[in-house]
């Protein structure tokens, strides 16, 4: 059975346009509770070792230069099948291919700036959410 949590961040480029306060909107409209949340930003080494998985491609540099450049809201989220459901609430990692409606077809701009981040597996969401957040700054 898949798991209740997620986590995500509102990457530079949607905070830098305005964004913060819609796509909380879609998310909460969208039945998420938000069990932990924090406005930050990531150093150079915080955004290697999140995405240390995508080191070897091609775009990795590029990726941490604009993980980096500026604030992010990071947050853990809560709902039935929460990764799967968020997934689909974001839409395709390239814009250009994501659905209408989705955070993504509405608040990105390209592939690699793409205002959301979702996790991909229930795993993955544990990961990350503790990588952002210690055990008493999730409720
Ligand atoms: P998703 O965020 O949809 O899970 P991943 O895991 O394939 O997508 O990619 C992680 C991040 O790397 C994306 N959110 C995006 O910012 C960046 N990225 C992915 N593909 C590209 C690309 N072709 N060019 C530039 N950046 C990319």
């Amino acid at each position: 059975m898949s798991g209740n949590r997620t986590f995500t961040m509102i990457k530079p480029d949607a905070v830098e346009n305005g964004h913060i306060g819609a796509i909380l909107e879609k998310i909460t409209a969208a039945g998420f509770k938000i069990a932990a949340m924090k406005y930050t930003q990531l150093s150079v080494r915080d955004a290697q070792a999140f995405y240390a998985v995508h080191s070897e491609r091609p775009f990795f540099g590029e990726l941490v230069e604009f993980m980096t450049r500026g604030p992010i809201v990071a947050a853990i989220l809560e709902k039935d099948n929460a990764v799967e459901d968020f997934r689909a609430l974001i839409g395709a990692t390239n814009p250009a291919e994501a659905a209408e409606g989705t955070i993504r077809k509405l608040f990105a701009t390209s592939i690699g700036e793409n205002a959301v981040h979702g996790s991909d597996s229930d795993e993955n969401a544990a990961i990350e959410g503790n990588f952002h957040f210690a055990g008493r700054e999730v409720y």
